[in-house]
């Protein structure tokens, strides 16, 4: 008896000197590609900490989650867009954690409203923005000194993957490696990122390889995963071509076997048109995740009309020029895509 009372009150007095001391550190990042993926690891490398990897769906829960975290010393929000939907609440969060001197930085390249980059920085939150180079490259520029010489070889994987290897300085990183070398490798890390979205471990842990300087081909497997994945995209090819329909500015397909990512470049290229919408059901949510792309023939911001269009539905969306993503409350999803055919010339 007597013991045992000793042990509790021990106990208790440990977890009063935790409370009031702040340690953690946390990245929050985009967990559905290889700049998000990347991101996570070279904060990893040059802070330490852990990563929690969100979809756009998961990413306010994330942050809710951490605001409760009383350990939480510093944060890092990467490669995750905002939205006229998310962005007061993204805001607000930010400020409570302000409030309890947790150091915020957010580094990212989706389109964003002024008047938030202003609003974060009044909180003192460290804002990374360029829309010219994607995340992982910024994490990179900024951290550099932090960081081995292999993290500029992530950092060049992740500006491929983006589409963003012809930037000023993601051209400059892709000169320092082999041009195949590098796209192989990217192609081969974003293949194993994408299949494995059901499995948060192993994300968690291509992180840590990631960060522990690894190339994609040290990774067991991960060549022969990519084939696996070649080989169901090829499948997707035909899948497309039968499921696929058009209406005059877009071609469009709901995914019911795969992540709509995936098949969204095949309905744009398939269906002719300059823009594609590939729609997958989140039987959970209630709601569809959509992929939105446009070829280089598309003139207008898709991510801004996006932006717009999805929060008019009670969604939520945005991102790039050519390439943007939304969440769509699943009753309204057959009226965002008529609306936004409306929208493009
Ligand atoms: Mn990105």
């Amino acid at each position: 008896m007597a013991i045992s009372k000793t042990k509790k009150t021990t106990k208790t007095t440990a977890k009063k000197t935790v409370k009031s001391q702040r340690t953690k550190v946390i990245c929050i990042s985009h967990k559905e590609d290889a700049d998000g993926i990347s991101s996570a690891a070279l904060i990893r490398q040059a802070f330490g900490g852990d990563a929690m990897l969100v979809d756009y769906p998961g990413q306010m829960d994330a942050l809710h989650q951490v605001v409760q975290d009383e350990k939480l010393k510093s944060l890092y929000i990467c490669d995750l867009g905002l939205s006229k939907k998310t962005q007061d609440e993204f805001i607000e969060l930010l400020t409570s954690l302000r409030k309890n001197k947790v150091a915020v930085t957010y580094i990212d390249h989706h389109d964003i409203d002024p008047n938030v980059v202003k609003s974060l920085e009044k909180i003192k939150v460290k804002v990374i923005h360029d829309i010219n180079e994607c995340t992982t490259v910024q994490v990179y520029n900024a951290f550099k000194s932090k960081l081995d010489d292999h993290a500029s070889f992530v950092a060049t994987c992740a500006a491929i993957t983006d589409y963003m290897e012809d930037r000023p300085i993601g051209s400059k990183l892709l000169q320092i490696y082999d041009r195949q070398f590098a796209l192989i490798s990217a192609t081969v890390l974003t293949y194993n990122i994408v299949g494995h979205q059901k499995e948060p471990d192993y994300l968690l842990y291509l992180v840590e390889e990631l960060a522990d300087s690894k190339f994609p081909h040290d990774i067991p497997n991960t060549f022969e995963f990519a084939q696996i994945q070649v080989e169901k995209l090829s499948q997707m090819i035909a899948k497309v071509k039968q499921g696929m329909k058009t209406m005059k500015n877009l071609g469009h397909m709901e995914i019911l076997d795969a992540g709509a990512s995936g098949a969204v470049n095949f309905v744009m290229g398939l269906s002719g048109k300059d823009v594609g919408v590939a729609y997958k059901e989140r039987v959970d949510h209630g709601i569809y995740a959509v992929s939105v792309r446009g070829s280089k023939n598309c003139k207008v911001h898709l991510g801004k009309i996006v932006n717009v269009l999805a929060t008019e539905l009670g969604g939520s969306g945005g991102g790039h020029d050519k390439a943007c993503g939304a969440v769509i409350p699943k009753p309204k999803i057959k009226k965002f895509i008529t609306e936004l055919n409306k929208k493009i010339p």
